[in-house]
């Protein structure tokens, strides 16, 4: 039986990465840098989970040589520039740059009212996930969730597991319980590998994904409800080659 619903953040809750975007050109420019991504840069790097990590790939690929010349430096510049873009990024949220995405709502509040509970996978910054809930939601907007992992809980990015294990582990369910909601190859990779089912609902700069691995892939969740849910995942369940399908 379906009991507990995972959402990844960005680009699943809410279109973030246009802003995620601008906040990372912003900090560059604000540390006298001279790198500046653009959509179609940025399409490419969203590949690579995490803020820091994203910048640390960049870096490298920029300049290779790059920890010959700053040796422990370089760590210290990325997480400057990370503090700088959180800031950036915070306060665009705040300022009402992004809103959820068609649908996320009123199935979330659909689901509570069935009593399906709520978590959060994603590899994004705790303050960041505040300042959308909070601004989305409202004060109260924790108490929607039953758990929630992010950057501060696993510090090891998809497409690994760990996040979404983690999340199961809170819940006390079997993953067969539950459902994945994600945007990205490597948010259905991850939610996969923990033996999740997951819809996608892609963005104009994850739609070009190999999402073959999904239980089902909408464009958003305006269309889909609860009653949908629970049939394609039973449907899921009974898939031939899945190892926990019910017999008989
Ligand atoms: C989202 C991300 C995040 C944001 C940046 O991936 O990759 O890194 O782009 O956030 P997912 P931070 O939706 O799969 O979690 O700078 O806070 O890392
Ligand atoms: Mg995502």
């Amino acid at each position: 039986m379906l009991q507990a619903f995972i959402f990844d953040v960005d680009g699943t809750l809410a279109d973030t990465e246009q802003a995620h975007l601008a906040a990372f050109n912003h900090a560059f420019a604000q540390e006298g840098l001279d790198w500046h991504w653009d959509s179609e840069l940025y399409t490419e790097l969203l590949n690579i989970s995490g803020g820091k990590e994203r910048m640390l790939h960049y870096w490298k690929q920029v300049q290779p040589d790059v920890k010959d010349i700053d040796g422990g430096g370089v760590q210290d510049t990325i997480n400057r520039l990370h503090e700088i873009k959180t800031a950036a990024y915070e306060n665009a949220v705040n300022g009402g740059a992004v809103e959820l995405r068609p649908g996320v709502l009123r199935l979330m509040d659909e689901a509570r009212r069935a009593g399906i509970r709520l978590a959060i996978a994603t590899t994004t910054s705790p303050v960041n996930i505040a300042a959308l809930l909070r601004t989305a939601i409202g004060t109260d907007w924790r108490e929607h969730f039953v758990a929630i992992g992010d950057a501060s809980t696993a510090p090891i990015k998809k497409p690994h597991p760990q996040v979404y294990l983690q999340m199961i582990d809170a819940l006390k369910l079997p993953p067969s319980a539950c459902l994945a909601f994600e945007d990205s190859h490597n948010g259905l990779t991850a939610a996969t590998a923990a033996g999740l089912q997951t819809i996608i609902t892609p963005t104009d700069f994850t739609r070009h994904h190999d999402f073959s691995a999904a239980l089902r892939q909408v464009p958003d969740l305006s269309q889909v409800s609860l009653a949908h849910l629970r049939a394609w995942h039973d449907e899921g369940l009974r898939a031939p080659g899945r190892t926990n399908a019910p017999r008989g």
